[in-house]
């Protein structure tokens, strides 16, 4: 049971569904699940919609609040999001309600309501299992959309589990139809980030530790996508980093399936970086990020180090 009474309640109430800074598809797909069948709710996003987002709010004919107002007459329900961090501001509200399925969830107030199931590879796959446990009906559109959640998060069923298929099962069950999902998240991608991520291979650094190989680069934007193709191109860690002028940076990394299997982690690294730098790290074993301040190559290098002696350690 995911449902406490408590949680019921603050249902019941006007819902506001807050996804993350520059909100990817499972995090959106979550909001459209929870929107469906709650009449009163609405998305909002705090800092921008990531271009995949974006494209399955406009497929799927969603609305999104851009700003987040000061404050809420009703829950906040956070999705996707571990810490306060990835989605400030946070309204205040009579309550909030956090879903999620980080490793690592923290920095949330005391009263604050959490479901959090790190063994779930997608917040959709907890959106659906609410869903089924308040016996509501799932549109085919609502199953559509935590489907695709389903498939980004987990990089097209790569790093799925049973119970990710079990969702997926249930899902196409009552509508999801695979090959519209893959139409809807396979679109061209726009000219700048087509840029974007053949810049960050043009300028990526590579460097060969024993039988593991780690890329850095830098970009402006779209740096989770551009470090998970770095992973493509046949590196087993890629770290990628951007800094703005105000001297805010963050760096997203992705590792291969093979060297997590074997045991390498990027959260206990992004850690390590918090407890040096400040700021803050979330994310799973093969994909986790960074955000703090300073400059984005001196730290992107601390976590290069990092990994290096990491992979020492490896068998
Ligand atoms: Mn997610």
């Amino acid at each position: 049971m995911l449902l406490n009474d408590k949680i019921k309640k603050a249902f019941d109430n006007d819902l506001l569904l807050l996804v993350h800074h520059h909100a990817d598809v499972d995090s959106i797909a979550s909001a459209i699940g929870l929107n469906s069948v709650f009449k009163k709710s609405t998305i909002c996003a705090s800092d921008g919609v990531s271009s995949h987002g974006q494209k399955l709010a406009s497929v799927m004919n969603i609305e999104i609040m851009e700003k987040p107002p000061e404050s809420w007459g009703g829950t906040v329900v956070v999705l996707d999001s571990p810490n306060p961090e990835h989605c400030n501001p946070v309204p205040k509200s009579e309550s909030i309600v956090v879903i999620d399925h980080h490793t690592k969830i923290e920095g949330w107030k005391k009263e604050t309501e959490v479901i959090h199931l790190p063994q779930r590879t997608s917040t959709a796959e907890i959106i659906l299992d609410l869903i089924l446990e308040m016996d509501l009906e799932i549109s085919k559109s609502c199953a559509n959309a935590l489907l695709c959640g389903i498939y980004t998060d987990t990089g097209q069923f790569r790093h799925a589990n049973g119970e990710t298929f079990r969702a997926a099962s249930v899902l196409a069950k009552v509508g999801a139809d695979p090959q519209e999902v893959i139409n809807i998240l396979d679109s061209e991608r726009p000219m700048i980030q087509k840029t974007t991520f053949l810049k960050a291979a043009q300028q990526m650094k590579w460097i060969q530790e024993g039988k593991r190989i780690i890329a850095e680069s830098r970009v402006k934007s779209f740096e989770s996508g551009s470090a998970r193709l770095l992973i493509v191109l046949g590196a087993d860690i890629a770290l990628v980093s951007s800094g703005n002028k105000k001297g805010d940076m963050r760096i997203s990394t992705r590792a291969s399936n093979r060297i997590v299997s074997e045991g390498f982690n990027l959260t206990t690294i992004l850690e390590e970086i918090v407890e040096i730098n400040g700021g803050s790290s979330g994310g799973h074993p093969g994909a986790a990020g960074y955000n703090g301040k300073g400059d984005p190559e001196a730290i992107s290098e601390i976590a290069k180090q990092k990994c290096i002696r990491s992979i020492r350690q490896l068998p």
